[in-house]
C-alpha cells in the first residue's frame, strides 16, 4: 500500500495554475510526448525573495543561467532541459517553472519523526502538526536555511512548530531523497532527509507540546492504517519506514495490538 507514489501531478496549491495532466506512461522524461504543454508558473513570493536582488533571499535569480545548480541530488544526478532548466527525477508533474519553492532543482527540507507508545490504549503515536497551508496533518518538518546543517534543521523545525526542544543526535536516519509534494513542478521540487527519534513513555511526558510557526495545532497522533494515508505528501511513508525499522531494532517497542494491524 506505502508504495512511493507521485500524487503531485494531481494536486497543487490553491495559487497555482491548473496542472497539465500527465498520465503515468508519459512521465517519465525518457518518453517522448510532443503534446505536452504545461503552464510555465513561479510565485510572486519566489520573484520577491531573488537573492541577486534582496540581501537575505532565499531564492534563486529566475534565470536559471545565473543560478549556482547542484550537478547531483539524494536522487543522482541531475538532467538539464535544453534551456538548463533542472529536471525533476520522478519525470513531468504537469507544470514547469519553480512555484512556490525557491530553488531550481532540488529543495532540501528535514523532517523529525518523534514517537511514543501510549500504554493506555496501546497505540503508537507521533508528534503530528496541522499544517496552515492545507490542514493535512503532518511531520513537523521545514526547509534547510543557507548554511545550516541538516541536524541543526530538524531539532530547529521541531522546536518552531511544537514547542519541542529535543536532543536528536541519537535519532535514526530513515531517508533522504524525494518528497512528493504538491508544490513540485518539472523544474523544482523537495527532497528531504528524514530522522526517527521514539520515546518511552517517561520521556514524552516531560514534553509541552504548543503549536508555532506553520503549525495550526500539534497533537500525539495516534498511527492507524487510515491516519497514515491522510498525513500530508509523503510523510505516510517516511513514517511507516521509520517504524519498520525500529521494530527491526527494537520488536519489543511495538505494542502488540499495533503489530496486529
Ligand atoms: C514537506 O514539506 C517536507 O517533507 C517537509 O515536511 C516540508 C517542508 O516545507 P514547509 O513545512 O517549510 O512548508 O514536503
Ligand atoms: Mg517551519
Ligand atoms: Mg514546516
Amino acid at each position: 500500500v506505502y508504495v512511493e507514489s507521485y500524487r503531485a501531478r494531481f494536486e497543487w496549491p490553491p495559487e497555482y495554475p491548473r496542472r497539465f495532466n500527465v498520465a503515468d506512461e508519459n512521465t517519465p522524461w525518457e518518453v517522448d510526448y510532443p503534446a505536452y504543454a504545461p503552464k510555465y508558473f513561479v510565485a510572486p513570493v519566489v520573484l520577491d525573495n531573488d537573492c541577486l536582488k534582496k540581501a537575505d533571499g532565499w531564492a534563486d535569480p529566475e534565470d536559471v543561467s545565473l543560478a549556482e545548480l547542484p550537478t547531483e541530488s539524494f536522487e543522482g544526478p541531475i538532467q538539464l532541459d535544453e534551456q538548463g532548466r533542472p529536471l525533476n527525477p520522478r519525470g513531468r508533474c504537469g507544470m514547469t517553472g519553480r512555484g512556490l519553492l525557491g530553488k531550481w532543482g532540488p529543495n532540501y527540507a528535514a523532517d523529525p519523526i518523534i514517537t511514543r507508545v501510549n500504554e493506555r490504549f496501546g497505540d503508537v503515536e507521533m508528534l503530528a502538526i496541522q499544517r496552515k497551508d492545507n490542514g493535512q496533518w503532518a511531520i513537523p518538518g521545514g526547509m534547510v536555511d543557507k548554511g545550516e546543517a541538516v541536524s541543526g534543521t530538524l531539532r530547529r523545525e521541531l522546536k518552531e512548530e511544537t514547542g519541542v526542544d529535543l536532543d536528536l543526535s541519537d535519532a535514526h536516519l530513515v531517508y533522504q531523497g524525494f518528497v512528493d509534494d504538491r508544490r513540485s513542478t518539472d523544474n523544482a521540487w523537495i527532497e528531504s532527509t528524514v530522522k526517527h527519534l521514539h520515546l518511552t513513555g517517561e520521556q514524552a511526558k516531560e514534553l509541552e507540546p504548543e503549536a508555532g510557526s506553520d503549525a495550526l495545532s500539534v497533537t500525539w497522533l495516534p498511527l492507524t492504517e487510515r491516519s497514515l494515508k491522510k498525513l500530508y505528501a509523503s510523510h505516510g511513508y517516511f513514517v511507516v519506514c521509520a517504524l519498520g525499522m525500529l521494530y527491526k531494532r527494537q520488536p519489543d517497542a511495538l505494542p502488540a495490538k499495533f503489530l496486529e494491524v
